[in-house]
């Protein structure tokens, strides 16, 4: 076995896992990334699109903004449709803040960019990583790479190896609790190279399901179509996808759809999920290893976000004055930002789609919500607040 020693080593290299890596760099505190997949598979994941000003700052913190500032798309509003009609919803207005759509592949790539820029350590292909004695006098973690075993001790483990990983997994089962709730139904997306159907997002209600016009740049859309936990990707031709899609959508917004071959085409399934506490003695949980919701708020790499800033704080603070207060506090602050997210996250998704086994009066219910949240100055600002993002 292999022995080598860092100060903090970080289990999963997505969003969280380099992000934290990027700003541990920083500030010349070393940190080792491992994970199970290779860059390029990590590069192929298709995933978040919608940036909260707060992302963006740290990322710019980061200095991986470069790019981000160039090509992504400023978003001072979205439209919500619902009975043939677009809503907008005037982000700059309430909130004097705007979205920026970037994708997560793209923030991904930056963050990878720059890593290898520093020279930094990252080990891909690994297997059967176990982080070890956490709670004890040597956390380390093991692992084989290429059939050989390795050890890495370090001062702390970050687990940001997302909701399937194993950091929390090898928590004892007396020292977590786990919350969860499954939607029934899914997301079908599909990325076409063709030129989005709005300059901003719509996000629709209609009869027959939750649709969500997105993007990624002036020529690459994101469409989904809420589809059921029993359909396949299989049964879904492009033909199908886009009729379904304009059925869904107001006639103006409809007929202004362009059509073309999809390149990627993909079914998720929708979860709230959530475990606490997120610190476990040395080992942190970050991101989707802690948490988990449905993409309607577009909260998931974003709460990933700030739980990599309140860790990074926790980090900076303990190797710069000797203090772990502000890791101390790490659990309760993450999980106070996150449960208002996964709140919001739950809102936007009974609001928006429609569920199999609803009742007439919940329909009622969810229909007097639209309109109530439309019509009124504060529902707006309560939805506007929480699509930018709570405060960090
Ligand atoms: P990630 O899952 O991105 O990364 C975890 C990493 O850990 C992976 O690279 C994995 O290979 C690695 N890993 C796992 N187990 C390991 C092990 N045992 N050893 C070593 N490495 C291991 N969010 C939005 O905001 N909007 C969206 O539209 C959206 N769509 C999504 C669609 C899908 C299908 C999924 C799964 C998620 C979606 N999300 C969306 C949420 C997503 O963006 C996550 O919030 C984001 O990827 C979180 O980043 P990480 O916490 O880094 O976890
Ligand atoms: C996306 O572009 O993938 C996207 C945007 C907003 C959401 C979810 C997904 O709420």
């Amino acid at each position: 076995m292999t022995k080598r020693r860092t100060q903090v080593c970080i289990i999963g290299s997505g969003p969280s896992g380099l992000l934290l890596g990027q700003l541990l760099n920083g500030i010349g505190i070393e940190a080792i990334i491992l994970d199970r997949v290779s860059k390029d598979y990590i590069l192929g994941r298709v995933r978040a699109g919608v940036l909260e000003p707060g992302t963006v700052a740290l990322l710019d913190q980061a200095g991986v903004g470069k790019r981000l500032h160039s090509e992504g798309l400023v978003h001072d509003g979205f439209d919500i449709a619902f009975d043939g009609t677009l809503h907008n919803v005037s982000l700059k207005e309430l909130t004097g803040k705007s979205v920026t759509v970037y994708g997560q592949t793209e923030v991904t790539r930056d963050l990878f960019d720059a890593r290898e820029a520093c020279g930094q350590i990252s080990i891909h292909g690994v297997e059967d990583v176990r982080p070890t004695d956490f709670g004890g006098a040597t956390p380390h973690v093991t692992f084989l790479k290429d059939g050989v075993s390795h050890r890495i001790d370090c001062d702390f483990i970050a687990g940001c190896d997302g909701f399937h990983g194993v950091s929390r997994h090898a928590v004892p089962d007396e020292a977590i609790r786990t919350f969860e709730k499954l939607y029934p139904f899914g997301w079908l997306g599909i990325l076409a190279d063709v030129p989005p159907v709005r300059h901003e997002l719509v996000y629709a209600n209609h009869p027959r399901g939750f649709a969500l016009c997105s993007m990624r740049s002036c020529d690459r859309s994101r469409y989904y179509v809420q589809c059921s936990l029993e359909d396949r990707v299989e049964s879904w031709s492009d033909d199908r996808f886009w009729d379904e899609l304009r059925r869904r959508l107001p006639d103006s917004v409809a007929e202004a759809v362009t059509t073309g071959p999809s390149f990627e085409k993909s079914i998720a399934p929708l979860r709230s999920f959530v475990c606490e506490p997120m610190r476990f003695g040395r080992l942190f949980l970050v991101g989707d290893a802690a948490h988990i919701v449905p993409p309607t708020g577009a909260k998931g790499l974003n709460l990933a976000a700030s739980d990599v800033h309140y860790l990074f704080e926790g980090l900076r603070e303990f190797y710069a004055e000797g203090s772990s207060g502000a890791l101390d506090a790490y659990s309760m602050r993450a999980l106070d930002r996150v449960w208002k997210a996964v709140r919001f996250s739950w809102w936007m998704t009974i609001m928006l789609h429609r569920f199999p086994e609803t009742s007439e009066f919940d329909q009622r219910i969810q229909e007097a919500e639209l309109h109530y949240v439309m019509e009124s100055p504060a529902g707006r600002a309560s939805l506007a607040e929480n699509y930018v993002g709570l405060p960090f």
